[in-house]
């Protein structure tokens, strides 16, 4: 059966998926979009053979011939998309954030309960990374024993002047916020941002770097550094330091050039390409999982806690303080 799917947002990361649900990926179609930008959304459809456009959100996810939902979408425009999808027994994947406060999250977990049906996948696509496969199989498996303390790095070349301070929590780290979690099956129970002396290339309304420390259940203690006007890259790192070793997520693939006296490899100056391959099998095992009504990837939990987390991390910032993160109990539904 091919999984017919509607997608609202088709921005940036919208066509992306499109691309990929249409052409790339097999089980699904594009039956359906729509944007409160009609024209684009024309524009998009028109190469989507037999694909409608919708006048809104709302129309497109209670259509009959919809299977299933993709929010890409802006952020502050997931809840209501999220909250449709769900009445209408509609599996949904959507971007991250799944929503731009904690409490919007948490109506979201309390109606995926109340509808007693798994349906709802954020786009945390890190989770679908071969590096942090790789990693988080090292780290389960005892090879570097238990972790102790966390290093990453999240580097962007530039961003657009619209960027400001809390992006760099909401937007940027998040992706940290929920991949570190993951890796470590350890939940965070507080937040400090330091705020290093300001890189020129920045302007008024963004401080860059700052320095994220999260302190988790365990007392694994994390340092994540996000910094996205470091000119020379688009550059992922991260480093566990266990009890019996150290375990670094591998660098994407690159040729090793010796040239002019010189050894080099390429470093990735786009975060699209950086995870073209996660969102592919991202996208490919929600199809699968959608299909059988199940989530196997970050369900609506996930994207609650992030949100909390994000929360104490602005907190944090803005204070100076240290920000305490506490959340709800785990629903047994989402054991
Ligand atoms: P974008 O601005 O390029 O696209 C957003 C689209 O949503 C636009 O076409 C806009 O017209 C449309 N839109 C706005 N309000 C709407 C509404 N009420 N109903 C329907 N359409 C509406 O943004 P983007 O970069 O494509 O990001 C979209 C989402 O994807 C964001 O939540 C972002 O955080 C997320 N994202 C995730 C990743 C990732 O790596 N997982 C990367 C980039 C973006
Ligand atoms: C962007 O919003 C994303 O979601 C990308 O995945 C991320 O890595 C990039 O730095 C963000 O700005």
């Amino acid at each position: 059966m091919t999984l017919k799917v509607g997608v609202i947002g088709v921005g940036m990361i919208g066509k992306e998926h499109i691309a990929r649900l249409a052409v790339k990926l097999v089980g699904a179609s594009v039956v359906a979009v729509a944007d409160v930008n009609a024209k684009e959304a024309e524009k998009v459809a028109a190469a989507l053979p037999g694909a409608k456009v919708f006048p809104t959100g709302e129309a497109l996810v209670a259509s009959p011939d919809v299977d299933a939902v993709v929010v890409t979408s802006s952020g502050p425009t997931h809840e209501t998309y999220v909250l449709a999808a769900i009445k209408a027994g509609k599996p949904v994947f959507c971007e991250k954030p799944l929503a731009t406060t904690a409490e919007a999250c948490l109506r979201i977990v309390e109606a995926e309960i109340a509808s007693g049906r798994h349906l709802v996948q954020v786009g945390f696509q890190r989770r679908y990374d071969r590096g942090y496969r790789a990693l988080k199989k090292t780290i389960d498996d005892g090879v570097i024993g238990a972790p102790l303390m966390i290093h990453c790095a999240h580097r962007n070349p530039t961003v657009p002047e619209a960027y400001v301070s809390d992006m760099a929590i909401v937007d940027t780290f998040i992706h940290e916020i929920d991949a570190l979690r993951w890796l470590i099956g350890d939940d965070y129970v507080s937040a400090q941002v330091l705020k290093p002396r300001n890189t020129k290339h920045t302007h008024s309304k963004l401080d860059d770097p700052i320095i994220v420390l999260l302190a988790t259940k365990s007392g694994v203690r994390i340092d994540g550094e996000v910094f996205v006007n470091c000119r020379y890259g688009y550059d992922i790192r991260c480093e566990v330091v266990g009890e019996e070793g150290v375990a670094t997520l591998p660098e994407p693939e690159s040729v090793v050039l010796r040239k002019g006296a010189k050894l080099s490899t390429e470093i990735m100056q786009d975060w699209k390409l950086r995870f073209i391959d996660s969102y592919d099998v991202e996208l490919q095992d929600w199809i699968a999982a959608a299909k059988v009504g199940a989530v196997n990837g970050p369900n609506a939990w996930d994207g609650y806690f992030a949100a909390v987390t994000a929360d104490a991390c602005l907190r944090a910032m803005h204070t100076g303080e240290i920000a305490p993160i506490v959340t709800q109990t785990r629903p047994a539904f989402y054991a």
